[in-house]
């Protein structure tokens, strides 16, 4: 009979999933999941997103497909609302900056506390160690599920103006700087002239001479090619560094299958790992063949004496000390232990 038909129907159709395991689940999955990063390759930052997406879908044998959106371009280039985005859910992973989520994470101001990291030993100490975990323990709070941790690196400082040696050496120059108002208070510090801009506005300021200068990684430094929008001095002072973070939307990683979830954090880790090296790679002691490579481009290139760099630190203790109160002492605390122990 027609009634008996409906009711088999109706059996089949709850029984069908449960018969084919990961159907169900994979019905719930997205044909695509948007990656926000700031930049996309041959930035290390953009290699790192792009091989994110590549090891998870071999690693999930595509049943997740993840497709990179660099330039913030999901939240119109304004990468301090990237993590708001996220946790909204208008983004479903990302590679981000400590220093763009910072306004709504304050805890991820840590990294940017100024001369707090004196080497990439100091960086891993903090987020391969309790700190680290302890920053992902607060994230996982905050509707985002942390996979690792990556790096943009050490931010070093480039003009158009003149070579840099001393704070006096800032005074008056105005600065592009990003993110969190730790940098405004930094640069006021220092004498210099610190204007917020998002690194899509940050190129055309440089260009037409709008702003003097700017801080970033080395390989942004070459990369962006921003010897050519006159950024002629370059000033090696290791100032802060900022890592990445890997993260997931939380809504998106339990709609996932346990299986894929543990496929996207490995992929995740590896992606992390190698996209740490690659930012490294070329300004360190053993090789410098980036440091020479900019060198040949015709920019005045300073590296600070160690009594240099301490006339910066006293100049930004202030700030330092201001800003460690905000950020929670016993956090920085912990910081500094792990990096003496290094
Ligand atoms: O805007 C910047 O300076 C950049 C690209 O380094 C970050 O997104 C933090």
């Amino acid at each position: 009979s027609l009634k008996s038909l409906l009711t088999g129907l109706a059996l089949a159709a709850l029984t069908l999933p449960a018969l084919l395991p990961g159907a169900a689940a994979a019905a719930d999955y997205k044909a695509e999941y948007k990656l926000s990063t700031v930049l996309g390759k041959p930035f290390p930052w953009g290699v790192g997103g792009d091989r994110w997406a590549e090891l998870i879908k071999e690693k999930t044998n595509g049943r997740i497909v993840v497709k990179m959106y660099p330039g913030t371009s999901l939240v119109n280039g304004d990468q301090t609302k990237e993590f708001t985005a996220l946790r909204q859910g208008t983004i479903d992973l990302a590679v981000g900056s400590t220093i763009n989520w910072s306004p709504q994470v304050k805890e991820l101001n840590l990294f940017s506390l100024p001369f707090l990291m004196p080497d990439h030993k100091a960086i891993d100490a903090l987020t391969q160690g309790a700190v680290g975990k302890q920053l992902f323990d607060l994230l996982a709070t905050k509707d985002v599920v942390p996979v690792a941790w990556g790096e943009n690196g050490f931010r070093e400082i480039s003009n158009s103006k003149r070579s840099i040696k001393a704070p006096e050496d800032l005074k008056g120059l105005k600065i592009r700087v990003v993110g969190s108002p730790l940098y405004l208070d930094t640069f006021t510090a220092l004498g210099a002239n610190p204007t917020q801009m998002s690194w899509a506005d940050a190129q055309p300021a440089l260009s037409t001479g709008a702003v003097d200068g700017q801080e970033n990684p080395l390989t942004i430094f070459t990369a962006a090619k921003l010897p050519t929008l006159g950024q002629k001095h370059l000033t090696l002072w290791g100032y802060v560094a900022d890592p990445l973070i890997f993260v997931v939307n939380k809504e998106v990683w339990a709609s996932w299958s346990k299986e894929d979830q543990e496929a996207v954090r490995a992929a995740g880790l590896q992606a992390a790992a190698e996209e740490i090296a690659l930012s490294r790679k070329g300004i360190a002691a053993g090789d410098d063949s980036l440091l020479k490579e900019i060198a040949a481009q015709g920019v005045d290139v300073v590296q600070l004496t160690p009594d240099q760099q301490k006339a910066f630190q006293k100049a930004t203790q202030a700030v330092y000390d201001k800003w460690a109160k905000q950020i929670g002492p016993d956090l920085v605390k912990a910081a500094e232990t792990a990096i003496a122990a290094r």
